[in-house]
């Protein structure tokens, strides 16, 4: 009788350890569910077990999976941090040891952090950088695929590749600013102040920019770098690197056109320092014209984005030409300047 009251006992103590040990499972289990951002979840065993995006679209899948799930990617939100965890695993199991650069935004008499990331590669001149960026913030209540997914994911694609190379001449930095969605591109704006306080401004070679490169109506334009405002004067170098993107389509025969200056996006800062500037362009909400409709197609006379900064910029409607017409665009500037810069002089 005692044993057998023994041997209950025991069953109902295994039976109640079973219990605890099962509700701690699925409570830990459903906590990495809900709070890890997609991607990082998948990675929880290190960076090798994310399957590995192949082209700049499918990376534009991921950041649309980002904003079914968070509502956006705009700065200081849970998008945006999943974006960031997202970017920072594709760096890392590229091999770049990638950096946040923290930062305090200021709107509405609001305050709260956001970041850049930062990644370059080991070997390469330190005084000659070739920098390349794309702000990885979105509006409000918007995916924001092509404004600027886009420009994250191509560049992406560009440093994955460069990745692959020999040790370069020059050294390559790549950026994915933060905030940039703001009256002023605060995280470029943050970036380029600390560099110029340290005097480190002066290795920069030549700053890129890539915002809105999958335009639904699109164009394939160049930064126009014989066009200067009335207080921003276009530093020298600008030609240059304008030169440098209109031969390389010329060389595949890609049609282009030129893009007036956009002040507000990230290449700002750098002009104001002086730095030479250049960037890629697929338009967004102004009409296309007749001219180029003739040369890229689409429809003229309608928004090269009609879904610019709405909720509408979504992945049903980017264009996948363009994104690949640009990506490799990028990825030759990335990989062609890094092994030699002379075309910048
Ligand atoms: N202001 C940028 C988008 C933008 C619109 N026109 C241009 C020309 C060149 C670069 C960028 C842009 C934004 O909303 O992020
Ligand atoms: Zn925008
Ligand atoms: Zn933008």
């Amino acid at each position: 009788m005692k044993l057998h009251w023994h041997r209950r006992t025991i069953v109902l103590i295994a039976a109640l350890g079973l219990c605890v040990v099962l509700l701690a499972l699925t409570l830990v289990s459903g906590r990495t569910d809900d709070s890890a951002p997609r991607g990082q979840g998948r990675a929880a065993t290190g960076p090798q077990s994310q399957p590995q995006a192949t082209t700049a679209y499918e990376h534009l899948e991921e950041f649309q999976a980002i904003a079914d799930e968070h509502g956006d990617r705009a700065a200081g939100t849970s998008g945006y941090e999943a974006a960031a965890q997202y970017v920072e695993q594709q760096l890392a199991s590229a091999g770049y040891q990638s950096s946040r650069q923290y930062f305090t935004v200021e709107d509405h008499g609001e305050e709260f952090e956001s970041f850049n990331i930062i990644a370059e590669t080991d070997g390469g001149s330190e005084d000659n950088v070739i920098m390349l960026g794309a702000h990885l913030d979105g509006v409000q209540n918007s995916p924001a695929i092509n404004d600027n997914a886009s420009g994250v994911a191509a560049l992406l694609q560009a440093a994955k590749e460069l990745s692959q190379r020999d040790e370069p001449k020059n050294k390559v930095r790549f950026a994915w600013w933060g905030a940039e969605e703001f009256r002023e591109p605060i995280g470029s704006e943050h970036y380029v102040e600390d560099l110029a306080d340290s005097g480190e401004l002066d290795d920069i070679a030549a700053y890129l920019n890539f915002d809105m490169v999958a335009s639904p109506n699109y164009v394939i334009a160049v930064y126009d770098a014989r066009e200067s405002d009335t207080w921003l004067e276009v530093p020298d170098g600008s030609r240059q690197i304008m030169e440098f993107f209109t031969d390389y389509f010329d060389s595949r025969d890609q049609p282009w056109v030129t893009t007036g200056w956009n002040f507000d996006s990230d290449q700002r800062a750098f002009i104001e320092e002086g730095v030479a500037v250049g960037g890629l362009f697929t338009g967004s909400n102004e009409r296309k014209s007749r001219k180029q409709a003739n040369i890229f197609g689409g429809e003229a006379r309608e928004p090269r984005d009609p879904n610019y900064h709405t909720s509408g910029d979504d992945i049903s409607n980017v264009d996948q030409e363009a994104l690949s017409i640009m990506t490799d665009a990028i990825t030759h500037a990335a990989t062609s300047l890094a092994e030699d810069s002379s075309a910048l002089e």
